[in-house]
């Protein structure tokens, strides 16, 4: 079988290796088809399709909503008692979150930077951004600081990890367009040359103590993409997720990737997505994806 994901590429993969070393981030306009994001859409409104059935039947809502788009339907859930959630970690193994993770012409290029035994890292997430949540509002910080911690929530064992042992290229690709306004994410350009920082623990993230991020603060940027758009970047560029303040959901996947040979320093051991030495050990198709879990 040959599963073709990508649109087009008019970088090489050294340019955006280059790109990656030098600046922390790479945007690559227009990779995925839009029926590849159209299919991801697809799945995940049919997980909320079976939420608002669940909640219904447990009396939670007396409506199921079902005229309204993806971009507002589990808003207008939430506002009559379904959960806020942070984000979608366990329901993820569908057909079409294969095309993602797993996109052939991705895993090339990540080969060029991890080498030929590619992990998926096991936190893929899919973001349910609501409108002006502070749950949902991710502060600055860097990916690794929670890597380093074994999960959310301290990072005490941060000093003892080094960069290579936190090495990873961290993907995210929004399925509506992320703008300023609806939440878009914000870097800091070459601050993955500052190595890891220290952070605080507040309410619901991680945050970079304010010694180490004031001074960067001016160079922040806006990452603004579109639905088949997707950001490479380091796990030790500064960035954050902004406040959305429209009236509607910023829906967006993030996944990252590691070298399977290195420890994934949780109990979590997730997937191999590329294994020179081992092609068995691949998950080879949506229906093999589809078949496995969150683990
Ligand atoms: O989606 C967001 O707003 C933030 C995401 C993020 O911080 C990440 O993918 O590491």
């Amino acid at each position: 079988m040959h599963l073709v994901f990508w649109s087009y590429l008019t970088i090489s993969h050294t340019q955006i290796k280059n790109k990656l070393a030098e600046d922390g981030y790479v945007v690559l306009h227009g990779f995925f088809r839009a029926d590849v994001i159209d299919a991801v859409r697809g799945d995940l409104a049919g997980w909320i399709d079976r939420q608002a059935n669940q909640l219904l039947a447990d009396g939670v809502i007396d409506d199921l909503h079902e005229a309204e788009p993806f971009e507002t339907r589990w808003l207008r859930l939430v506002e009559e008692g379904a959960p806020r959630l942070k984000t979608i970690r366990e329901d993820l193994h569908t057909p079409a979150l294969f095309g993602l993770f797993f996109c052939p012409q991705l895993l090339d290029i990540v080969e060029g930077v991890l080498g030929q035994e590619i992990r998926l890292y096991p936190n893929y997430t899919v973001r349910p951004k609501l409108p002006d949540d502070a749950l949902t509002q991710v502060l600055w910080h860097q990916d690794a600081a929670y890597t380093a911690s074994g999960q959310h929530g301290h990072d005490a064992n941060a000093g003892d990890l080094t960069e290579d042992a936190l090495r990873m290229v961290n993907v995210w690709s929004p399925l509506v367009p992320a703008r300023p306004e609806n939440g878009c994410m914000q870097f800091v350009p070459g601050t993955h040359k500052l190595g890891l920082v220290s952070h605080n623990e507040r309410e619901h993230y991680l945050e970079i103590s304010d010694g180490a991020l004031k001074p960067q603060l001016e160079q922040a940027i806006d990452v603004i993409l579109d639905p088949g758009d997707v950001v490479l970047f380091s796990n030790l560029l500064f960035h954050m997720g902004q406040p959305n303040h429209s009236e509607s959901i910023r829906w967006s996947c993030d996944w990252r990737y590691q070298d399977a040979r290195q420890s994934t320093m949780r109990s979590e051991t997730g997937h191999i997505a590329r294994s020179q030495s081992d092609r068995s050990a691949e998950v080879q198709s949506p229906e093999a994806w589809a078949k496995l879990s969150f683990v």
